[in-house]
């Protein structure tokens, strides 16, 4: 039996999601995206897991679009984008985002295409030192999808957003850390480490809290100054209402390490 493409482990309140077809650089296929929204609803449906962590198998992260699988056999040729787009990979984009969590991305090397732009979904992204970025849509007459032309301006301003799609180079992990489209690179051993200690240790934070935070900076974009200083106080109403906002100032006060439910 071929092992599956999508492997869960649920361990310290993290659920740590691989992409597993190494031998094609965990290039997504149909049957990947379904085992991956079964591995998000197993996720979030178990209340230990209170922070989410992706990466991928072997030498890549992920090559976006498994190119094989979109050839229409009848006609030999490449198939419409439409369905895969639409039932795939956009509400999957979506559901990073707005997953009311913290999700870590450990880029374990190439992310290219669809890949790259998992990558940039996610909240907080370290990449190993030989990892790259590439958007690579450019080089097959495609455009970027799975919110690259939306993250790319707002990480790396017009200028380098333009070059990288136009000319679909490959970027280096270190000058994205260099130019803030990734939180930082470590060493390629020590990326599995770093990237499990992080999302262990957000996994014990006021997870409520985080996923606002998730929300009010994903909201900025769009908002003028009012708008985010309204939504501002309306969340932190939320948040001085949870058990940890008590936990965290009676813990201050007595000088002990807090120990926040996450909620
Ligand atoms: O059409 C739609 O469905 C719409 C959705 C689009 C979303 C997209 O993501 S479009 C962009 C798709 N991705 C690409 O265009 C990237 C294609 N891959 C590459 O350019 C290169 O593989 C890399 C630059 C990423 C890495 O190069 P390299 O030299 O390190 O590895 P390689 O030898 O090219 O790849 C290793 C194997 O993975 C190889 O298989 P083989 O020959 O050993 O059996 C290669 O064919 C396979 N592979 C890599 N990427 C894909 C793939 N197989 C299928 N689809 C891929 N995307």
């Amino acid at each position: 039996m071929a092992p599956s493409p999508i492997l869960l482990a649920i361990a310290d309140g993290v659920a740590e999601i691989t992409f597993n077809r190494p031998d094609k650089l965990n290039s997504f296929t149909a049957q990947m995206h379904g085992e991956l929204r079964a591995a998000l609803d197993k996720a979030q449906a178990d209340a230990s897991v209170r922070a989410l962590l992706i990466t991928g198998a072997g030498r890549g992260f992920c090559a976006g679009q498994d190119l094989a699988e979109i050839i229409d056999p009848k006609t030999g040729k490449p198939g419409s984008v439409n369905a895969t787009l639409e039932d795939d990979y956009n509400p999957l984009v979506k559901r990073l985002q707005s997953l009311a969590m913290p999700v870590v991305c450990a880029v374990n090397g190439v992310a290219a295409g669809a890949g790259a732009n998992l990558a940039l979904a996610c909240d907080i992204v370290l990449a190993a030192r030989s990892a790259s970025f590439i958007q690579a849509f450019s080089k097959i007459g495609l455009v970027p999808d799975s919110g690259g032309s939306y993250f790319l301006p707002r990480l790396v301003g017009t200028a380098r957003s333009m070059a990288l799609c136009m000319l679909a180079d490959k970027l280096p992990a270190e000058k994205a850390e260099q130019w803030g489209l990734i939180w930082r690179v470590v060493d390629d051993a020590e990326l599995m480490n770093e990237a499990r200690a992080l999302a262990k240790h957000l996994a014990t934070q006021p997870t409520a809290a985080l996923g606002m935070i998730k929300h009010m900076i994903h909201s900025s974009g769009a908002n003028d100054l009012t708008e985010q200083l309204d939504l501002e106080l309306e969340l932190q109403m939320e948040a001085s209402s949870t058990y940890d906002y008590v936990e965290g100032v009676g813990a201050f006060l007595e000088k002990r390490k807090p120990a926040f439910k996450g909620k």
